[in-house]
């Protein structure tokens, strides 16, 4: 796994750039906050060379983001939801370019236009979601209700004119709210009568092969499906700021009516230490299934920067 050769082929496309994504982030960010996420994020990741991002669509969205409503040109609405956990309604929201004007252009990329990530800030209530664009408005959305009362992240991860953004907004739901927990550690999450476990370690600042296990009733489940152009799908969010990594499993795109399992690999980077809150959504019979993990990156050790850093980055 830390063979050079082999980050090299998969990681050097898919892993992104902090620096890049962070030197983006100065308008709206203190200073001193960006610096030190850069520099946790190796700065020298920017050097996004163009012979890594070609063929690779999904890069872009492999960087910390989803922290500013604003980023890349773009803009994202307010969101228009339901107030309280009492009315059914709809979700909606556009997204806006320099002028104002709603954008009604998008790329489609893992199979869709936009994927919405919903999350309460205390990391629970997770939904991954796709609304649908009106093309005449440029308003996008979806039948909505909440089913807790809590202030939610809203995350759009789009691509428009081949420039990708996740942007976010919060919405306050009213009703009556108990404080859950703060999340501990956790590396197997039961769902639908899925095991599912999650193995390998987040190093700050690098690049972790993480690989992902799901049995049924004891038995290793080989009949995972094509889900949003892999056969899984894993968002991971920073537990404090809920910072957005959106990762995707690692090797070919698979096609339709291809089958795998059990295990999935991923590759996430991690620009920091801290806990990391994991969403995988998988795909059996047609079905798609939400496993919850929480996992812990630790600093870099002198090994680890070299061996897993050297692959991608030239000069490092
Ligand atoms: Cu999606």
């Amino acid at each position: 796994m830390n063979a050079p050769g082999r980050l090299g082929l998969y990681g050097a496309g898919l892993v992104v750039v902090f620096g890049a994504a962070f030197a983006a982030a100065g308008a709206l960010v203190p200073d001193s906050t960006v610096t030190a996420w850069a520099d946790a994020g190796h700065s020298s990741h920017d050097a996004q060379a163009p012979e890594d991002a070609a063929g690779t669509k999904d890069d872009q969205e492999m960087g910390v983001s989803g922290v500013m409503s604003a980023a890349s040109g773009f803009t994202m609405s307010p969101v228009q939801a339901p107030a309280n956990v009492e009315t059914d309604g709809e979700l909606s929201f556009d997204i806006r370019d320099p002028s104002g004007v709603p954008i009604t252009d998008f790329d489609e990329a893992h199979d869709k236009q936009l994927h919405l990530i919903v999350v309460r800030n205390d990391g629970r209530e997770y939904r991954h979601v796709h609304p649908e664009l009106d093309p005449r408005t440029g308003v996008w959305s979806l039948p909505w209700s909440w089913d807790t009362a809590g202030t939610y992240r809203l995350y759009a991860d789009f691509t428009s004119e081949g420039v990708s953004a996740t942007l976010s907004r919060t919405v306050d739901v009213a009703g009556q709210l108990t404080p859950e927990p703060e999340v501990a550690v956790k590396t197997s999450d039961t769902v639908d009568g899925f095991d599912v476990t999650v193995s390998g370690d987040l190093v700050a600042g690098t690049g972790s092969e993480l690989t992902v296990k799901v049995s049924r009733d004891g038995e290793p489940v080989t009949v995972l499906e094509p889900y949003l152009g892999a056969f899984g799908h894993l968002v991971a969010l920073r537990d404090g700021d809920l910072a957005y990594l959106h990762v995707h499993a690692r090797g070919e795109e698979p096609q339709p009516g291809d089958l795998a399992g059990p295990e999935v690999e991923f590759t996430a980077e991690t620009p920091t230490t801290g806990r990391y809150l994991l969403y995988l959504d998988f795909q059996v019979d047609g079905q798609v299934h939400t496993a919850q993990f929480v996992l812990e990156a630790t600093p870099a050790t002198g090994d680890q920067a070299d061996t897993e850093d050297d692959a991608e980055h030239d000069g490092h």
